[in-house]
């Protein structure tokens, strides 16, 4: 199966989709490992003209590898991926995958950040006893990255809060309720977007990593989660943002994951899931088609 349906090869595609059915640790709904079948499924649904950015987005093009089943399998597809010089695209799964791909972007490119979106710090040491926890993504994750911004955080136990201010990382957080706010007197809803800007802009590093926890999103728009979590950011809201921060670091972001995406039978959010994808590779693409010009 593949993404979007296309059967480009490995040589002459830019984005490798790796479908990730790992996961297991949840403690909200379960069955992330069955995200990749769902999403991958529902991208059929979507044609290749962006009628944002007015052009074919799979002039990239796209080839898709088999499963991977464990975090090795993942290390060496991502390592592989990145030393060919492409672009690897983590679907599926559950958050806590994210580290073994920035061990394998530090280990080929030397210098990575990542930008989190997520409704959770994930900045557990260890929850129920368990280090590899979906709620300890960001926390292994640290050793990898020379720098981080996490955004849309609006659940976070009291722990998490402790470990991160002990580790001085307390402005790495852009939390949900200082980013969206009700105008006062207009009654409508707005983003503090100076906010965004400076987190963005002060992150540090080389090369870029977006993680993305389907949890942003609101669970009215998207309700098949593994750990809901309203209020969130609507669909327009979402792909606002992805595309700001894209056209911000352009060619230097390097990776991506999508993950704890938890099929519910709901085809509307399966494609809701395989379209953020594609619209944040398009974001991506367009940025390579901008600079031939
Ligand atoms: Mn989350």
């Amino acid at each position: 199966m593949n993404f979007l349906d296309f059967d480009h090869s490995f040589g002459e595609a830019k984005f490798i989709i790796i479908p990730s059915k790992i996961g297991g640790t949840s403690v909200g709904s379960k069955g992330a490992e069955e995200a990749p079948d769902h999403i991958i499924k529902a991208s059929w649904q979507i044609e290749d003209w962006d009628t944002e950015l007015k052009f074919d987005f799979t002039e990239s093009k796209f080839h898709t590898f088999k499963p991977v089943r464990n975090l090795e399998e993942l290390y060496e597809a991502s390592l592989f991926v990145l030393k060919h010089n492409k672009i690897p695209v983590v679907i599926g799964g559950e958050h806590f995958i994210s580290h073994v791909v920035l061990r394998a972007m530090k280990e080929v490119l030397g210098e990575v950040s990542v930008i989190f979106f997520d409704a959770h710090a994930d900045m557990f040491d260890e929850f129920n006893g368990n280090k590899f926890s979906h709620a300890c993504a960001l926390f292994l994750s640290l050793p990898y990255i020379k720098d981080f911004v996490s955004i849309g955080v609006r659940n976070v136990a009291k722990r998490e809060v402790d470990i991160i201010n002990n580790l001085g990382l307390k402005d790495k957080f852009l939390f949900f309720e200082d980013f969206v706010y009700v105008d006062r007197k207009e009654g409508c809803v707005k983003m503090n977007l100076d906010l965004l800007d400076q987190k963005i802009e002060s992150l540090k590093g080389a090369f870029i990593y977006l993680s993305f926890d389907y949890d942003f999103i609101d669970p009215g728009y998207l309700p098949s989660l593994s750990t809901p979590e309203p209020p969130g950011f609507s669909f327009v809201q979402t792909l606002f943002i992805i595309r700001r921060i894209i056209e911000h670091f352009g060619q230097k972001i390097r990776g991506f994951d999508f993950v704890e995406f938890c099929p519910q039978g709901i085809f509307a959010s399966d494609v809701s899931a395989a379209k953020i994808i594609a619209k944040s590779l398009s974001y991506l693409a367009y940025t390579y088609i901008k600079d031939e010009k």
